[in-house]
């Protein structure tokens, strides 16, 4: 296809693209039913004896009419398409299971790439300035990585990653072997399989796999902009964005007027191409599509005269007439050219989390783990999993915008036992809105729980510990499943507690990352080792500054990368007192924060403000955090006796004054400091107030 001018088809892309609107064919679907094939013509004589009706397997006509199908794709291309998509939307051996033709995958791969490649190379022949491309299509699977198909049983799945991926792969090598110019999965209704597919592709490439331009394109299937497993737009791209697409898109499910705005804003937040190939409209209630060529261009020349598309087609319902009509709207018009964005991270559950500079410090809820909470070691020992659920629920009411799973238990299966509890959290919307951090000292649980993860969550963490080799492999693989990642201060030495050490391994890990991996630096966070204080030992005593210098350090040295870390480990010697601890946190976070932290790992709900800290205590843990007299540990340890002794609330557990407010401050204070306790009497208190209201209006 590359002419001797173009070094590779992806370069003459990007230069076609740079000078037009390219036009993409439209359903095949649509033109196969107009054939009026009945099973038996489906079938042809190869399959007329197999064992399970062929007719709604649309693929399959590349192995029994393939001319039919070449035909289909030279009308397109008369109709001015420049890219045309193979007939294998459904040739994965996941989907071809359904027909019991797992052994063809690969077979019908070739096929459908070799009638594609007929006609386009008709095409281009006969108008050599005219290149047109074949672009391999990939379609969703009829079954979900991340959404469970049994109501009563949230956590199943009946695919997982690996076997996705696998089966991807396998398509994908018999489609670039056939011949495509262009890998596209498209109509993807649930990311995580659409990440498992790239996953898969990045894999194929380097296993030695022809390298090709890929294309990724979404579907939105409700009125609110989400995806079928509940991402926004943006969730959505955050999730694929370190795939080096080509171009991304939406397509499918919606007409292009209740695409609109899911168009334009993938055009701003995404800085690729970006594809459009809506249905003719909403499906009408005979599954049929009203729109008509004229009034899809109505709305379609708005997007391209607003330069948010690049490339445009037709999906369900469009036929040539659709594709001639775009082809004619966009003659002449000037292209989009691809959106510049700032180098932020940007993470996502089903919603999007951006970190700014201007943004707040990021709490990460630190009680979804079994070694840092009795309580949830003891729900997920005890397999209470729904009750394990309601812990991470409980974070994030309480303010935290991402949650830290850690299932390091000697007793549980990790990897396992992660897996679950993911695809459990993953079917609550008000927990799974928000980005995961999976957290452990054992690879084979970061990886299980990558691959439950459907948004763009962190890895907790890799280090220097074992070596270059193994960070720098952990690492490629952490970005081709497309998470962030948190570095340890951590090498073949050990644990760095200095702070020269602290600054200097960040580096060198920051350099391998940027330099041998191709990490984006906004991806990465620097966790320099929060240890604990007052422990009683004398060299124990400048670790939290040592923590602070070492952030300002990493900030210099290490530009664009973010910082982190586990507060509560800084007041581990106070365990038990829980006043002393809060204001420690508090304390050490203000400084921290000042200092250069972005995120930490906290107990989310559990923060005492600053300000707040009562004076005496502050002056004294203060002491204790700067090392700032010799006595320091001893007189805040007397302290805290002291305040134990004295109210006997708080320190045992439990201050209610606050029990005392109205209804409305009760649910608010139980919110922000994350007591489940009262929640429910307070609701039913409330329940009752408002049905007395409505009752008396
Ligand atoms: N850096 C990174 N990841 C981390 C840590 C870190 N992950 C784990 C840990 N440290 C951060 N998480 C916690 C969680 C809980 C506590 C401390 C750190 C904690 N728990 C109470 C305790 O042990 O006293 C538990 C009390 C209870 O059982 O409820 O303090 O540094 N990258």
């Amino acid at each position: 296809m590359p002419t001797a001018a173009h070094v590779d088809t992806e370069t003459y892309l990007r230069d076609l693209l740079s000078q037009k609107v390219l036009i993409l064919d439209g359903a095949m679907g649509t033109m196969v039913q107009a054939l009026k094939l009945d099973e038996e013509a489906v079938r042809g004589e190869r399959f007329a004896g197999h064992h399970k009706d062929l007719k709604n397997f649309c693929d399959i006509l590349c192995l029994t009419h393939a001319e039919k199908v070449t035909e289909i794709h030279r009308q397109y291309l008369a109709a001015g398409a420049d890219i045309v998509e193979t007939n294998s939307f459904g040739a994965t051996s996941v989907a071809m299971e359904d027909f019991d033709l797992v052994p063809l995958v690969r077979e019908l791969n070739l096929a459908a790439a070799r009638c594609a490649r007929e006609a386009v190379d008709e095409y281009n022949l006969l108008t050599p300035d005219r290149p047109r491309f074949v672009a391999g299509s990939i379609g969703p699977m009829p079954r979900s990585t991340s959404l469970s198909p049994k109501v009563e049983d949230p956590g199943y799945r009946a695919v997982t990653f690996d076997q996705v991926s696998a089966a991807y792969y396998d398509q994908v090598a018999a489609l670039v072997e056939g011949g495509v110019d262009i890998l596209f999965p498209e109509t993807t209704f649930d990311t995580l399989n659409l990440k498992a597919c790239l996953f898969a592709i990045a894999r194929f490439f380097e296993d030695g796999g022809q390298r090709v331009p890929v294309m990724a394109s979404v579907t939105i299937t409700d009125a609110a902009g989400r995806t079928l497993s509940g991402q926004t737009i943006e969730a959505f791209w955050n999730s694929v964005s370190h795939f080096p697409l080509l171009s991304v898109g939406i397509n499918c499910a919606l007409g292009p007027e209740q695409m609109r705005s899911y168009v334009e804003e993938l055009s701003r937040i995404a800085p690729i191409y970006i594809s459009c190939h809506p249905n003719a409209g909403l499906p009408n209630a005979f599954g049929g599509y009203d729109q008509t060529p004229e009034d899809m261009v109505r709305s379609m020349r708005e997007f391209v005269e607003s330069k948010w598309v690049n490339i445009l087609g037709g999906c369900c319902g469009t036929t040539p007439a659709y594709i001639r009509a775009f082809s004619r709207m966009v003659d002449g018009l000037a292209p989009r050219r691809p959106s510049r964005v700032e180098p932020l991270m940007r993470l996502s559950g089903q919603e999007a989390v951006t970190i700014r500079p201007d943004s707040n410090f990021t709490m990460i809820g630190e009680r979804t783990n079994v070694t840092g909470s009795a309580k949830f070691a003891q729900l997920i020992r005890g397999g209470q999993f729904t009750q394990a659920v309601e812990v991470a629920r409980q974070q994030v009411a309480a303010g935290a915008t991402i949650l830290d799973v850690n299932m390091d238990d000697a007793l549980l299966d990790g990897p396992q036992a992660m897996t679950h509890y993911l695809n459990l959290i993953a079917a609550e919307p008000d927990i799974a809105k928000v980005p995961i951090m999976v957290d452990s000292s054992r690879w084979s649980v970061l990886e299980a729980g990558l691959k439950c993860i459907q948004g763009k969550g962190i890895v907790n963490s890799i280090s220097l510990k074992e070596g270059e080799e193994s960070f720098l492999h952990q690492a490629g693989l952490v970005r081709r499943y497309g998470a962030a990642v948190v570095v340890m201060a951590f090498d073949e030495q050990g644990q760095a507690v200095e702070v020269e050490d602290k600054v200097r391994i960040c580096r060198r890990a920051y350099e391998l990352l940027t330099e041998r991996v191709g990490f984006p630096p906004q991806d990465i966070i620097f966790d320099p080792n929060i240890l604990t204080v007052a422990t009683g030992m004398e060299e124990h005593n400048n670790y939290a500054i040592y923590f602070l210098e070492a952030l300002r350090g990493i900030k210099e040295q290490c530009p664009g990368a973010k910082t982190s870390g586990g507060v509560s480990n800084i007041s581990f010697s106070f365990r038990g007192n829980d006043v002393v601890r809060e204001a420690m946190h508090s304390a050490f976070l203000y400084h921290a924060i000042r200092a250069g932290l972005d995120m930490g790992i906290v107990n989310a709900g559990q923060l005492a403000v600053y300000e707040e800290v009562p004076k005496d205590l502050l002056e004294r843990v203060e002491d204790v955090l700067f090392n700032r007299r010799p006595d320091a540990t001893e007189r805040l340890v007397t302290f805290a006796e002291a305040i134990k002794d004295k109210s006997g609330r708080k320190a045992a557990g439990e201050d209610l004054a606050w029990r005392d407010a109205t209804v409305q401050e009760r649910l608010r204070h139980a919110l922000v400091k994350g007591i489940d306790k009262f929640v429910e009497a307070d609701r039913q208190v409330r329940r009752g107030r408002r049905r007395r209201s409505a009752a008396a209006l």
